[in-house]
């Protein structure tokens, strides 16, 4: 599935409506994501960390160009493919490394686990390992928002898979009938595991769900971190100001199994390296390099912060205990 890339001029435009500082972030945001899950993946398989694991890679432009335009006390609602969603959000890499390792220091306390990363200081709840599962919880938090006329506005992130679960039309139906600040953003990796979203829906272009509940829709490229960060701006304004919802699907690609488990034998290699031709970092820095707001040496320099972010997030989470086995009975509602 395509979407049309930019043309020079439409770049030039997307370049001047944010200041080099705030490119220069996103682009850090989006190195940190896919340097951070590389070194889960290298975790994972040398039996550092159990369980299940999914990556962010591919889809670093959905969530830096996502959760960049949003405010610290807006709400996010996330699925189990949401560590860059937990970085993206403002969370400590190593208490979140220290949460995939199932250490004490974790984010929850060791608790969680990979799919299940909740922090509330950056009004990230969760992390659901349930298809669809956050989706009605949003709802949930938009109510909130404007029963108590707040100005915060609720993210739910989630994949297209779960646009055919009875979870998605009852929570767009109940956001549009209510007017609720709810920002409905579905991350087409176009597989939910094995099966491509064209054998699993009969409707291929996902944003034209919304059409159903009335509700605004955009499909938007979702390798290109500035064309998500002002289709999630237009959804943050009208979600804010109009008080009305919005079904955004940002089209990405995962370049690895749907978890550490998965082989991938259901897509070809050329596939995927038709996609990584088009990765989201590689591109957006070749576009700031000719903008002449990058050079060569500032790259080296990005790269060296990060590995050191994340290298301080492994050496954190290896030094850190497990929960004791006296903590077993807390935070279960069972007396
Ligand atoms: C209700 C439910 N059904 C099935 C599963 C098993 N399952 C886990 S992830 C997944 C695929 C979901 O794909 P998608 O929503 O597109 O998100 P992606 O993993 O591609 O990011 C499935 C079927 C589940 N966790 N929950």
């Amino acid at each position: 599935m395509e979407t049309r890339a930019k043309t020079t001029r439409e770049i030039k435009a997307a370049l001047r409506r944010y200041s080099k500082d705030e490119l220069l972030r996103l682009h850090n945001e989006m190195l940190l994501i896919r340097r951070f899950e590389e070194k889960a993946a290298e975790m994972y398989v040398r039996a550092k960390i159990g369980g299940y694991l999914h990556l962010n890679i591919g889809e670093e432009a959905v969530v830096a160009g996502a959760f960049s335009a949003l405010e610290p006390a807006d709400y996010v609602f996330s699925y189990y493919r949401e560590h860059g969603h937990a970085l993206a959000r403002g969370a400590d890499p190593k208490r979140v490394m220290a949460e995939l390792l199932g250490k004490a220091t974790g984010l929850c306390r060791g608790r969680g686990g990979s799919m299940h990363l909740f922090d509330t200081e950056h009004r990230l709840y969760g992390g659901w390992g349930i298809v669809g599962q956050s989706l009605p919880q949003a709802v949930g938090a938009g109510i909130y928002i404007d029963y108590t006329g707040g100005k915060e506005v609720c993210l739910c992130i989630f994949g297209e898979g779960a646009t055919d679960i009875g979870a998605f039309g009852e929570s767009l139906n109940l956001a549009s009938l209510w007017n609720l600040p709810v920002i409905f953003l579905c991350v087409n990796n176009q597989y939910a595991m094995g099966t491509r979203f064209d054998q699993a829906s009969a409707q291929e272009a996902i944003w034209r769900k919304s059409v159903a509940f009335d509700m605004y829709g955009e499909r938007v490229d979702g390798m290109d971190v500035l064309a998500v960060r002002q289709a999630m701006e237009g959804a943050i304004r009208r979600a804010r100001v109009e008080r009305k919802p919005s079904l955004l699907e940002a089209v990405a690609y995962r370049y690895v199994g749907h978890s550490m488990a998965d082989p991938g034998l259901y897509r070809t290699s050329q596939e995927v390296d038709a996609w990584k031709q088009r990765d989201p970092i590689t591109n957006f820095r070749q576009i700031l390099k000719e903008a002449g707001m990058i050079d060569d040496r500032q790259i080296k320099a990005a790269e060296e912060e990060v590995a050191g972010i994340v290298a301080g997030a492994v050496e954190f989470a290896e030094s850190s205990p497990y929960p004791s086995p006296e903590d077993l009975p807390l935070d279960i509602y069972a007396p």
